[in-house]
């Protein structure tokens, strides 16, 4: 009996910026069968050996932003209750990061919840921030709304790698969502983070009452960008209490697999990171969004104010998915 072992097909995998609507809507719309096995034919191809990789995620700065999007739990226009938080100081923040990397993180995110960076000792400290965890060997990544050209050189030199600044939704959709910065000011952002040699991560959420036109067209707006962002994130509404989407239904798991499989043949060397939501999610979900081309998931028990896997289930679930992950867990 022969046995076939999977490997790469001879197929090689194509990187386009060029990509239309109807071609986008016509993955996400297809047999879901078809699109696992396209998407799977190039995730093999760009990541063979499964590697995930795993991000902690931090909130610094916690709540009282000016920006109204309507699924944010931080938002002063919102009634969430976070009350509890206060801003973290640098050592504090570090700390964590050498526990996230102990616990097997290679990347360390940090999050302020302001409408724009704001110059002063907040951004002293968040180049300190930046400055010690890649000290740390690992990757760090930023997510604090608007900036300025000075403030990207600056977080540049201190070493971030990304800055995370998600589109969230389609251009035709987006004023359903938030009303107090525009589709451009986002494009602007991350042009500004690029032109100072930071990587992106950008991307965005479903299960906001978007249509699939929708979810195609932020699609469109991320894979035609030259070059792609290095990262996607691909969150599912975590509907919080106190926003005005609170009560909207929980996302179909498979309409997650099928945006995480639609992102992985439109940007084959991105890294599609399963973001918020994986609770809702299910381990058989998560495991097909992992076939359908996820390499990465925020690891850590909080999101910024929601809560996400445990640790140890997600050692579990990647252990018996047979996934590898870039660092050896330290107990
Ligand atoms: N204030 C910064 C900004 O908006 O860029 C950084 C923090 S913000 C919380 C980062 C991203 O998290 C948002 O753009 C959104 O895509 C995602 N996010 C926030 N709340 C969420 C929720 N309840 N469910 C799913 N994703 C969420
Ligand atoms: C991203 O796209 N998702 C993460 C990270 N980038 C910053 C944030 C998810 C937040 C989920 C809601 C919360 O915990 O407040
Ligand atoms: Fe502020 Fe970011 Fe939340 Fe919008 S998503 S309200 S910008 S913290």
């Amino acid at each position: 009996m022969t046995l076939l072992k999977p490997g790469p097909t001879s197929k090689t995998v194509e990187t386009r910026h060029d990509w239309t609507l109807s071609e986008i809507q016509f993955l996400l719309e297809k047999s879901l069968m078809d699109l696992l096995w396209e998407a799977q034919t190039v995730h093999r191809q760009a990541n063979p050996g499964y590697k995930v990789q795993l991000a902690s995620l931090l909130s610094v700065k916690t709540g009282g932003c000016e920006e109204d999007c309507s699924y944010c739990s931080q938002s002063i226009h919102n009634s969430s209750d976070i009350t509890n938080f206060s801003d973290l100081a640098v050592q504090e923040v570090l700390q964590k990061a050498k526990v996230a990397k102990e616990a097997g993180a290679d990347r360390f995110c940090m999050g302020w919840a302001w409408r724009e960076i704001r110059d002063g000792k907040p951004f002293e400290s968040m180049l300190q921030m930046v400055r010690g965890v890649r000290r740390l060997g690992m990757e760090a990544c930023v997510t604090a709304g608007m900036l300025t050209d000075n403030q990207a050189s600056q977080l540049a030199e201190a070493g971030l790698t990304a800055y995370n600044h998600n589109l969230d939704t389609s251009p035709e959709n987006y004023d359903s969502i938030i009303s107090t910065r525009t589709y451009q000011e986002r494009l602007e952002t991350l042009e500004k983070a690029r032109s100072a040699g930071i990587t992106l991560c950008t991307g965005g959420i479903i299960g906001l009452g978007e249509s699939v036109t929708d979810r195609a067209s932020m699609l469109k707006v991320l894979a035609n960008m030259d070059p792609h962002p290095e990262s996607v994130p691909i969150n599912a509404l975590v509907a919080v209490e106190g926003t005005p989407l609170e009560d909207m239904p929980s996302v179909d798991p498979l309409e997650m697999v099928r945006m995480v499989a639609a992102a992985r043949i439109l940007m084959p060397f991105s890294r599609v990171r399963l973001s918020a939501g994986r609770e809702q999610l299910g381990e058989e979900a998560q495991v097909l969004c992992f076939l359908a081309g996820a390499d990465s998931i925020f690891y850590g028990d909080t999101l910024l104010t929601t809560s996400n896997p445990e640790v140890k289930s997600d050692r579990e679930l990647l252990a018996k998915a047979g996934l590898q992950v870039n660092h050896k867990f330290h107990e």
